[in-house]
């Protein structure tokens, strides 16, 4: 019955209708499922197949449009819910996260933040195409243990690679830990930009941000 809901969930994505999978995520949630699995099973598939169409040539920038914009209106149906779930009693620290500047992807990165955190961190989310300096700044500001970097495409990873270098510019690259993600930035890219990790969806940021403060 869920794979059923989950894969029409999927289908609504691809065929970009909003609406519907706005509806089918009230759906899922009302029968009880998981947020973690509505947003793994249902929701990112759909979000893969629209973007291996994207570069195939058979959807156009319009496509990519309409299906973040049902991708956007799920996530804030699930948002709370997932916060809801899991009530952390301390605070495992304060993380600072945002896309890299050039880059206007805000999914992950939001869906990365909002698990986060979910799981006792203070979360600073920058939001996207943030400055370098920006960055820099607010890891001052706060004092935050980890940052997080979000890249979406291969042009603006390399901009990973400049704010850590700010960072040890500024002095505080040994204050704060730094983890990288995005669908093109793989664990041998973190290892070269000398960042301390890389996780390739948003429970795998929990862990990997746990084990960084740890
Ligand atoms: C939606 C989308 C858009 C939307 C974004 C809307 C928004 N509000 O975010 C819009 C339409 C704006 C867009 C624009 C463009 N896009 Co686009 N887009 C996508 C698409 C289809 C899905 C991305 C997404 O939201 N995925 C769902 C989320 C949940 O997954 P995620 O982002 O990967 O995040 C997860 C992990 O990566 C990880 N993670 C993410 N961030 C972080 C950070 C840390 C610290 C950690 C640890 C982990 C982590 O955890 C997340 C949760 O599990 C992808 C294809 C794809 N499959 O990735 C293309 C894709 C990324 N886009 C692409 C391109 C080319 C573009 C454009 C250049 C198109 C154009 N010609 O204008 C522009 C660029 C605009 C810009 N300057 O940024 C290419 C990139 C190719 C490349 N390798 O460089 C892709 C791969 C499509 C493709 N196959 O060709 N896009």
């Amino acid at each position: 019955m869920s794979n059923d809901l989950f894969k029409q969930i999927t289908d609504s994505l691809v065929d970009g209708e909003p609406d519907k999978t706005v509806e089918l995520t009230r759906l899922a949630l009302e029968a009880g499922e998981e947020p973690l699995s509505i947003i793994n099973e249902g929701l990112v598939p759909g979000m893969d197949i629209v973007g291996e169409r994207f570069q195939t040539g058979e959807y156009f920038l319009p496509h990519l449009i309409v299906a973040a914009s049902g991708m956007k209106q799920a996530m804030a149906l699930l948002e709370p819910e997932l916060s809801a779930r899991e009530q952390a009693v301390e605070s495992l620290g304060t993380v600072v996260i945002g896309t890299v500047k050039g880059d206007i992807h805000e999914i992950g990165k939001t869906l990365v933040g909002t698990m986060l955190s979910a799981h006792g961190f203070q979360v600073h989310d920058l939001g996207v195409d943030v400055a370098t300096e920006e960055f820099v700044a607010k890891v001052k500001e706060t004092g935050a243990a980890v940052l997080g970097l979000s890249a979406l495409l291969t042009t603006t990873m390399t901009f990973q690679r400049e704010v850590i270098e700010a960072l040890v510019e500024a002095g505080i690259r040994h204050r704060v830990k730094v983890m990288v993600g995005g669908a093109p930035v793989s664990q041998e890219w973190s290892d070269t930009i000398g960042a301390d990790g890389f996780a390739e969806d948003a429970v795998g940021a929990v862990e990997l941000a746990k084990s960084l403060v740890a």
